[in-house]
């Protein structure tokens, strides 16, 4: 049976299993989520991702969860397509999941700051105090974000404090690449590459290029990443946030 991928077309964590996908090759039936419209939140959807997130993928009618656990169940699953995204030295794959795991906590985590304070916002200033305690309060797992959010954005102190976050990705990526490289581990681009890919990206369409200036490897990697043919795969019309945001690009351009 068909992989059927749940995700969304501009998600940071649905693009990494996107991205993992094109690069082995793998089929996949769409499942788009409508997270604006609620359908991460749906008994159907909670009943293959109980988090109420996306991405997930149902693959022969087991469900598969968190975007990361679905790029090494990928590379696990499908290995004689594409090359391996995962060192055999196991030294190497205990360092590709250190990164895995920091991409998950700090990185991933700081991006959706300036991602909700920046872009996403007015659909929350437009709710009443009422509607936004209702959708806050809809999502366990999310509840938490939300009451920092506060529907009018994120204190100062937290705006800076994601920025900081980033700018520390950056000069740990600087610092392994000026190493070895030219992928994160070293000679083999694996599911560390593919799961940082996406956040530059972000910060890219949210017109934060100016953290990599100082860092040539980084800019350097990033643009390798971006010239394999599975990135455009997975960044496909529609799904960046310059396209469901046009004025970020007008302001690049700009
Ligand atoms: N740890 C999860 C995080 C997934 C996650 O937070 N997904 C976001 C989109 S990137 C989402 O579905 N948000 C739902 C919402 O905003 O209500 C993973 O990596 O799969």
């Amino acid at each position: 049976m068909a992989l059927e991928l749940y995700h969304h077309d501009a998600s940071t964590c649905s693009q990494k299993v996107r991205i993992c996908l094109a690069e082995k090759g793998v089929d996949w039936e769409n499942r788009h989520v409508d997270l604006g419209a609620g359908e991460n939140l749906t008994p159907e959807y909670l009943a293959i991702n109980p988090n109420g997130v996306v991405p997930a993928f149902v693959h022969d009618g087991t469900p598969i969860i968190e975007s990361t656990v679905m790029c090494e169940y990928v590379d696990e699953v499908w290995p004689e397509q594409g090359a391996s995204l995962t060192p055999s030295d196991p030294k190497k794959r205990a360092e590709m999941r250190a990164w895995l795991r920091y991409i998950d906590e700090v990185p991933s985590m700081a991006v959706r700051v300036p991602t909700f304070q920046d872009l996403l916002i007015d659909r929350f200033k437009a709710m009443s105090e009422e509607e936004y305690a209702e959708f806050r309060d809809s999502n366990t797992l999310r509840r938490d974000f939300f009451m920092r959010l506060n529907r009018t954005g994120f204190s100062d102190e937290e705006y800076e404090n994601s920025l900081l976050q980033l700018r520390a990705t950056v000069e740990r990526m600087e610092a392994a690449l000026s190493k070895e490289g030219p992928w994160i581990v070293g000679e083999q681009y694996t599911i560390a590459d593919i799961c940082m890919a996406p956040l530059f990206q972000r910060m890219e369409d949210l017109g934060m290029t100016d953290m990599w200036e100082g860092a040539p490897h980084v800019a350097d990697w990033f643009e390798r990443i971006k010239a394999r043919p599975a990135y455009d795969k997975a960044f496909y019309p529609g799904s960046r946030m310059t396209d469901v945001f046009p004025q970020l690009r007008d302001r690049a351009q700009g």
